[in-house]
C-alpha cells in the first residue's frame, strides 16, 4: 500500500479490496483478521459491485458456502491457509466445528446484512442465476434466525454472543455480559497489529470465550442457548438489520419470480418491524434488552442510527435519528459515534465504545436515503468520505479528531467510501 496517500480515494480504495483478496472472498484486512467475516463479506460485496460484479456474487457465494446444516451462516469461516498466522481464538475454541464447504467456523452468526448487499449488487448488475442461489440460501438463515433463534415466540431472535451483534464490546453489552465468569485468553495476538488501548480489554476477552467454551460445552445447540443460555440479548441494531434483510430478499426474490419465498420474506420483515415498533418508547427509539434480567438496555450507541434502516420507517422516528446522528449525541464530522459523546463511559479510542465507523455510517445513511432524507444521507456519506480521504482506509476513526484507528487497510471502509463516491 505504499504511495497511498497520493492516489485519488476511489483508487485506494480499490486497490485496498484487492490487497485483501483472499481469492474467492476478501479478509476483512489480511494481517489482522486473516479469515472470512460473515458481515465483512457482505460489505466486500458492495465495494466490489464497482469493481468486479462476478466478483461480488462470488464474495456472497463463497459466504453462504459456509452455511451449516441448520442454516445458520457462520460469523466466522476460518481459512486454513492463514493457520500460520495469528488470529485467536482458532477453531478448536468452537469445538472445530466445519462447514459444509469443509472450512471450519465459528458456531454463532452476525448481522444478516448479505440480503441488502445482494440487492444492491442485483440492483446494479443483475445475474438471476446467481441470485437464484443466493435468494433460497439467504432466506433459509433468515428462517433460521425467527425460528430456531426465537424460542420464546417474540418475533425477534436470541443473540447469545456479543459477537453475534458486530459491536463486541459496545456499552450495553456491560451488563449481561457482566455475569459471564471470563477465563484466562493468553497471548492477545490481536494486538500486535494494533495498539491495545484500540482493542477490547483482556477482562471482556476472558468472558468473550468464556461464552464460546459455554456454548461448545452445552453442544452449540441453538435453540437451547438462545432460551437458557449465559448470554442471551434482543439487540434492536441486528434486528432491524434483518427485518431491512427480509425486505431486501423479497424485492430481489419477486423480481427473479420465487414468489413464495418473496410473500414468506415480505411477512417476516413486516412483523419484525412490528415486534420492534410495539416496544419503542414515546420518542420512536428501540432499545437492546438483556434476557436475562429483563431489563432495556438504554444506551445511546451505534444501534440507534441503525434503526435508520427499519423499513417503511415512521417519519416520526426518521426524523429522531436524523437529529441524533447529524448533529446530536452521535453526530461527527467524521461519521457517526459508536457511543454518545457526552456518555461518561465514552472512550474516544476504543473499539465500539466512542470511535466511528464505516459501514455504521453508510448504513445509517442507506436507511435515511430510504427514508426519503437525501441531503442526510448525502451529509453523512460526505462525513465518511472526508474520514477516509483524511488517514485513509482505517479501521475505525476517533470521532473528534478523525484519527485513524484500529488496522490501516480495512476492507469494509474501501467499500463504504466506494459506495459512497458513486452516491454522493
Ligand atoms: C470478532 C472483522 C470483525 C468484525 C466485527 C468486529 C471485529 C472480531 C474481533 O472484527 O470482531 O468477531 O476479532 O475483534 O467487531 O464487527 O466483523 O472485521
Amino acid at each position: 500500500m505504499t504511495g497511498a496517500k497520493t492516489m485519488p480515494l476511489g483508487v485506494l480504495a480499490a486497490e485496498v479490496l484487492r490487497y485483501n483478496d483472499a481469492g474467492s472472498y476478501t479478509f476483512p484486512d489480511r494481517d489482522q483478521y486473516p479469515h472470512q467475516w460473515n458481515w465483512d463479506s457482505a460489505f466486500a460485496a458492495i465495494g466490489w459491485t464497482h469493481i468486479d460484479p462476478e466478483r461480488a456474487y462470488g464474495e456472497l457465494l463463497t459466504l453462504v458456502a459456509a452455511q451449516r446444516g441448520d442454516a445458520m451462516v457462520p460469523h466466522i469461516a476460518y481459512d486454513s491457509r492463514s493457520a500460520a498466522k495469528a488470529y485467536r481464538p482458532e477453531p478448536d475454541v468452537w469445538g472445530n466445528v466445519s462447514a459444509p464447504d469443509g472450512r471450519f467456523t465459528s458456531a454463532i452468526t452476525q448481522p444478516p446484512i448479505a440480503a441488502i448487499a445482494l440487492r444492491y449488487l442485483y440492483e446494479r448488475r443483475p445475474s438471476v442465476d446467481h441470485a437464484r442461489e443466493l435468494v433460497t440460501r439467504l432466506h433459509g438463515w433468515h428462517r433460521f434466525l425467527l425460528a430456531a433463534r426465537d424460542p420464546g415466540g417474540t418475533g425477534e431472535p436470541v443473540l447469545i454472543h456479543p459477537w453475534e451483534t458486530g459491536r463486541d464490546d459496545a456499552l450495553e453489552w456491560d451488563a449481561p455480559l457482566g455475569r459471564i465468569e471470563p477465563v484466562a485468553f493468553g497471548s492477545r495476538v490481536d494486538q500486535i497489529h494494533v495498539d491495545a488501548p484500540e482493542r477490547p480489554t483482556d477482562d471482556e476477552y476472558g468472558r468473550f470465550v468464556a461464552l464460546a467454551q459455554a456454548g461448545r460445552a452445552a453442544g452449540w445447540k441453538q435453540t437451547e442457548l438462545a432460551a437458557n443460555g449465559p448470554f442471551r440479548v434482543h439487540d434492536s441494531g441486528f434486528s432491524v438489520l434483518l427485518a431491512a434483510a427480509c425486505h431486501d430478499l423479497a424485492a430481489i426474490a419477486k423480481s427473479i419470480g420465487s414468489l413464495d419465498i418473496a410473500r414468506e420474506s415480505e411477512v417476516a420483515a413486516n412483523d419484525l418491524k412490528a415486534t420492534l415498533l410495539r416496544r419503542a418508547d414515546d420518542d420512536g427509539m428501540v432499545w437492546p434488552v438483556d434476557l436475562r434480567s429483563g431489563e432495556e438496555l438504554r444506551v445511546i450507541s451505534a444501534h440507534i442510527a441503525l434503526l435508520a434502516m427499519l423499513p417503511d420507517i415512521p417519519p416520526v422516528i426518521a426524523k429522531r435519528v436524523a437529529a441524533i446522528v447529524l448533529e446530536g449525541e452521535l453526530a461527527s464530522d467524521f461519521g457517526v459515534r459508536s457511543l454518545g459523546a457526552g456518555d461518561p463511559a465514552c472512550e474516544p479510542v476504543r473499539y465500539w465504545r466512542g470511535p466511528v465507523w464505516a459501514n455504521i455510517t453508510w448504513l445509517c445513511a442507506l436507511g435515511l436515503e430510504r427514508a426519503g432524507n437525501v441531503s442526510g444521507a448525502q451529509e453523512l456519506r460526505s462525513r465518511l468520505l472526508r474520514a477516509a480521504t483524511d488517514v485513509g482506509m482505517r479501521e475505525y476513526f476517533e470521532a473528534s479528531s478523525g484519527a485513524g484507528l484500529g488496522s490501516h487497510a480495512f476492507t469494509w471502509t474501501a467499500a463504504t467510501v466506494l459506495a459512497s463516491l458513486t452516491e454522493s
